[in-house]
């Protein structure tokens, strides 16, 4: 078993639940037809049979005293069966599952407004069924807190991916979109159960290949594998080139406002709705990192996205442009240029200017997805302008799937922290969803861990960040613990204590993975390029804009107000207050935004050096115990999961050492000042 199943193993249920289950589970009634239902069907016919070893029978008309319904709510059998206050608090992708008592029979119904309600219906059905819930009087009514719950996937045709960690693309192979689309097809499964519902199939930064993803010789097949999502509602997009009508369109410019450029945009969008009429829209990365973009022609994010949302709105397509924008060619002395301020910097001067069916995709941090960042104050900062919050699976900076890192808990922190927008409870998560601003469209993205590998992720354990991303995106209030608990219920059974176990390990390994990597939220001590491992000056002399400003005496950034590059004014009020001083600013922020001396106290109690010692200690011996937990399930998960995991942890471990020895090593002969605990620093 090599964990290919993920969270949809539906293994064999003990004896205890089987006849109750069974009971209910034998019948599924299921009168409509759409290719939707069909897969609704599909997915509990497998999970059924597959956990209760018996193959519910479809039929029209109920034969047995107790069975399922299945249908949306339109469907005559459930007229009088649910009523009008619950039919109508059920939003579009909204669900209930309900136990009905009728003097016929009794029927547990699983419903939504519309079949894609349906299908997420299922997939919590069969949750219940595997992690062994009682079905006695259910009433589970289910609203997405999201519009758009979105998967990003950096797939190069040529079958790499862009910090891939888990083999290769699983849609493209030498520069042709696959022709077995089984994991495709499996893929979007896993995505449905979640309640994710788009997906950008090809890489934000798009190469000449990708740029012909839009053209008549390619979107056929593009539209073979919007089919296949859509039959589990998911909606696909692509990204584009900004480029593309010089590229493809044999015009001269791209130019936003130059009338042929409107027209081949508007052309090309309507030649890709013949193709696929749901198509989702164009995902863009423009004016960043070497992509073209509108500055070329002397405009701005605006005219760029608005003319490409013109040309989509007609079909009802989205344009969802990215903030990623920032100079990476900065002289590293010149600190008013601090690459955290970017996003703000370029999209806060624009909000209103964007159209309906813009939204802008915004990273969860000003800097690049590093194990510890504050949260974007752009989130704060726009109020006319529909926003979605970016986030990355893929372990990048996070141990790239070798190392443990599962980021549930991160994500939390971020979505509920306060940006104070319009007073108190103006969290990532209210802003996101567009309700504090009133905003059409928000939601979550995020870049996908998945590869070709037979367990999707690499690191088998990494399948609990794309699990826990999806639910989260559905409903952000969720708690780590219960996500982590479902997860592992449904990936590993019911034993206690392998629960309890693997839980806790997800939950401590972000921790543990700060614990041993760069300090109190300063990032990117990592080898350039790749971003794997320790490298501690890789990149403090070079032109991206991550520096961290250690020498002799201490380290930090100063991003304050006061003395600094201005950053904290960014916030509203309390969070820019609470950053701007060194007595409120949180320890685990501290070197993200004030330059300090090693012998800086924190609010701990320790000095920033002897802080930098201990953790990187602790780190290690956690990073340890992290492989003595996963030891102590032997026999309790079967040989080839345990062995796997087993060897990524012995990995880590021999990799955390290296980090520990590296950082404190540096520090120590920056600084001159000895560990106190007299431990072996290099
Ligand atoms: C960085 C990655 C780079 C991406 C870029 C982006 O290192 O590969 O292209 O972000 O988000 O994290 O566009």
């Amino acid at each position: 078993d090599e964990g290919y199943e993920a969270w949809l193993r539906f293994d064999p249920l003990a004896k205890s639940e089987l006849e109750v289950y069974t009971d209910w589970c034998s019948e599924i009634i299921l009168s409509e037809q759409s290719v939707i239902l069909q897969a609704a069907r599909a997915e509990l016919i497998r999970g059924i049979a597959s956990m209760l070893g018996r193959k519910p029978m479809v039929k029209a008309k109920p034969s047995k005293p107790r069975y399922l319904f299945v249908g949306t709510l339109d469907c005559a059998e459930l007229e009088g069966l649910i009523d009008k206050k619950t039919r109508e608090s059920l939003q579009e992708e909204g669900y209930l599952i309900k136990t009905v008592e009728n003097p016929e029979g009794s029927c547990i119904v699983l419903t939504g407004q519309t079949d894609k309600g349906v299908l997420y219906a299922a997939f919590h059905f069969l949750r219940l069924l595997q992690t062994g819930q009682s079905l006695n009087g259910l009433s589970i009514k289910e609203t997405p807190r999201n519009r758009l719950r979105m998967i990003n996937q950096w797939d190069n045709m040529d079958g790499s991916i862009e910090r891939g960690y888990a083999g290769k693309s699983i849609f493209y192979k030498n520069n042709k979109i696959v022709t077995n689309v089984k994991r495709i097809q499996d893929y979007a499964r896993m995505m449905a159960s979640v309640g994710l519902n788009a997906i950008a199939i090809n890489n934000v930064n798009v190469h000449d290949v990708e740029t012909k993803l839009i053209t008549s010789e390619l979107l056929p097949y593009v539209a073979r594998v919007a089919d296949i999502f859509r039959a589990y509602g998911i909606t696909l997009y692509l990204s584009i080139n900004f480029a593309s009508p010089i590229q493809i369109g044999g015009l001269q410019t791209a130019d936003p406002l130059d009338p042929l450029v409107k027209q081949w945009w508007a052309d090309k969008a309507s030649e890709v709705y013949r193709h696929i009429p749901d198509f989702g829209g164009f995902l863009v990365k423009a004016d960043s990192e070497y992509r073209p973009g509108p500055f070329t022609y002397g405009r701005d994010h605006a005219d760029g996205a608005n003319m490409l949302a013109d040309a989509l709105e007609a079909f009802g397509g989205l344009v969802i442009w990215r903030c990623f924008v920032y100079n990476c060619q900065q002289d590293w002395r010149d600190r008013s240029t601090d690459r955290a301020r970017a996003a703000y910097d370029h999209f806060c001067p624009l909000d209103g200017r964007f159209c309906d069916n813009v939204i802008l995709q915004i990273k969860n941090g000003p800097m690049d997805f590093q194990v510890r960042e504050p949260v974007s104050p752009l989130f704060g900062g726009l109020r006319h302008t529909n926003q979605l919050l970016e986030l990355q699976i893929t372990q990048e900076y996070t141990g790239q799937q070798r190392h443990l890192c599962y980021l549930v808990p991160q994500w939390k922190e971020i979505i509920g922290f306060d940006t104070h927008a319009s007073g108190e409870d103006s969290t990532v998560a209210r802003i996101v969803e567009g309700s504090i601003h009133g905003r059409p469209y928000g939601g979550f993205a995020a870049v996908s861990n998945i590869g070709d590998d037979t367990n999707w992720t690499g690191h088998l354990l990494a399948q609990a960040n794309f699990y826990g991303y999806g639910r989260l995106a559905w409903n952000p209030e969720l708690s780590s613990e219960q996500i982590t608990e479902d997860w592992v219920r449904l990936t590993f059974g019911n034993d206690k204590t392998v629960m309890e176990t693997i839980s806790r390990m997800l939950l401590d390994s972000r921790t543990i993975y700060e614990n041993y990597t760069s300090p109190l939220g300063i990032g990117w001590m990592v080898n350039p390029g790749h971003h794997y491992g320790p490298n501690v000056d890789g990149y403090e002399y070079s032109k991206w804009g991550t520096y961290h400003f250690a020498d002799l005496l201490g380290i930090g950034v100063d991003r304050t107000e006061s003395t600094g590059t201005g950053y904290t004014g960014q916030y509203h009020d309390i969070p820019s207050a609470r950053y701007e001083s060194l007595h409120t600013c949180p320890d685990e922020l501290l070197l993200f935004f004030h330059h300090v001396p090693y012998t800086h106290k924190l609010h701990s109690g320790k000095t920033v050096i002897q802080h930098i010692y201990d953790s990187h200690f602790e780190g290690v011996e956690q990073a340890g115990e992290l492989m003595q937990s996963w030891a102590s399930l032997k026999g309790k998960v079967d040989d080839t999961r345990f062995t796997h995991v087993l060897s990524r942890l012995e990995e880590q471990v021999r990799h955390a050492k290296e980090w520990r020895d590296m950082i404190n090593t540096y520090f120590y002969r920056k600084s001159g000042i000895p560990d106190e605990r007299n431990r072996t620093i290099y």
